[in-house]
């Protein structure tokens, strides 16, 4: 019989094949001056189209919007065209691909911001993390507040940015609300310390993410847009004194957009999925009208496992599919999969990129 994970099913107007989600890779392999992505990123996404949905890497929706070299941009019209060859190859292949949307927020360097100036943030806090530059490994630099007026300006860089993601057509857009970045940011309590409407309580707090999604989903109508939190992680400096309660708070609010999906990162991002008491992703989700996208150190059993209990719509993987284009054929197959160099995971070429082995390859190699 073949498992749930395996047949075909919508998150909300995206028909996918399978269950099997490829979740958003930063690679920083893209043009450091145009932020627009190039031939090997065409040829990175064809080889992993049988996803039944692609999520993009981080994908910057302003200059102001970018924390590390070389992520590609979805503002310009030449990241435009350039985009739009990797969703036409995806889609003659047959698959779906959908735009994350991405502002770092204070996770950046003065030497990635236009004219230098200082990463934006809710409150001038830095992060104390680091970042990549042309110089490597940097920490981030010291962020100014976002004055109240700016705030419809990044409302409106999402936007725009959503317009482009359909002008270079995207199956649909996900907005970043993970991982420490700006709309993270606002939403908790250790990296917000405004005093005005966005600050304060959760609904403050959550304001903007939800005046985003209310743009973004403007642009796009309903069943196309996704969302991906990160809850309990402490990624990038983030600390928040009441996670459960704001996470409960937004995914509450989010059933009013009609969503394509909810994608949460299941645990620590990247790390331990536990979860300390009072942190629930079950209560999280039964919270949620629409499709759940599940994320964070799955493998095939728990895939499996999740899609048939009803746990989870969609599994989303992310390492697992940069060293295997064809990871659905090898989870349908219960095949061996390939180890990723961690090498080659951020910056360079081909070479860790589009150079790995679908399993007819290795076995006309051996
Ligand atoms: C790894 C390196 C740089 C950025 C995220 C966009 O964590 C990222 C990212 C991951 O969401």
């Amino acid at each position: 019989m073949t498992e749930k994970l395996f047949q075909p099913a919508t998150a909300g107007a995206i028909a996918a094949d399978n269950r099997i989600v490829m979740a958003p890779l930063t690679r920083n392999r893209a043009d450091n001056d145009t932020g627009e992505v190039a031939q090997m990123h065409v040829d990175y996404y064809r080889q992993r189209a049988r996803a039944g949905i692609i999520i993009t890497e981080a994908t910057q929706v302003s200059p102001e919007g970018k924390g590390y070299i070389q992520t590609p941009g979805i503002h310009t019209e030449g990241q435009v065209a350039a985009w739009r060859r990797v969703t036409d190859a995806v889609h003659e292949a047959g698959g779906k691909i959908v735009c994350q949307l991405w502002h770092v927020g204070r996770i950046s360097h003065t030497s990635l911001q236009p004219d230098g100036q200082q990463p934006v943030a809710p409150s001038a806090v830095n992060a104390g993390v680091k970042t990549f530059t042309k110089n490597g490994f940097e920490p981030t630099s010291d962020p100014r507040a976002l004055d109240l007026e700016e705030l419809p300006r990044v409302v409106g860089d999402f936007a725009h940015a959503a317009d482009m993601a359909l002008k270079a057509g995207f199956d649909g857009v996900e907005v970043h609300g993970a991982n420490g970045y700006l709309l993270d940011q606002f939403l908790k309590t250790g990296s917000n310390q405004r005093t005005d409407d966005y600050g304060g309580s959760v609904e403050n707090r959550a304001r903007l993410l939800l005046e985003v999604m209310a743009a973004v989903t403007d642009v796009w109508g309903p069943g196309r847009v996704g969302v991906r939190l990160s809850p309990f992680s402490p990624a990038n400096g983030i600390s928040d004194e009441n996670p459960q309660e704001t996470a409960e708070y937004v995914v509450q609010e989010l059933n009013r957009f009609k969503l394509a999906y909810l994608h949460l990162v299941e645990g620590a991002t990247g790390g331990s999925r536990e979860l300390e008491e009072g942190q629930s992703i079950e209560k999280l989700r039964a919270l949620f009208d629409g499709p759940y996208m599940a994320n964070n150190g799955y493998d095939r059993e728990m895939a499996i496992e999740a899609v048939n209990s009803g746990e989870a719509d969609f599994i989303a993987f992310g390492k697992p599919f940069i060293s295997n284009p064809d990871l659905v054929t090898r989870l349908e197959k219960n095949a061996p999969l390939n180890k990723g160099d961690s090498d080659t995971f951020y910056g360079g070429g081909r070479e860790g990129y589009t150079d790995y082995p679908t399993l007819e390859e290795a076995s006309e190699e051996a």
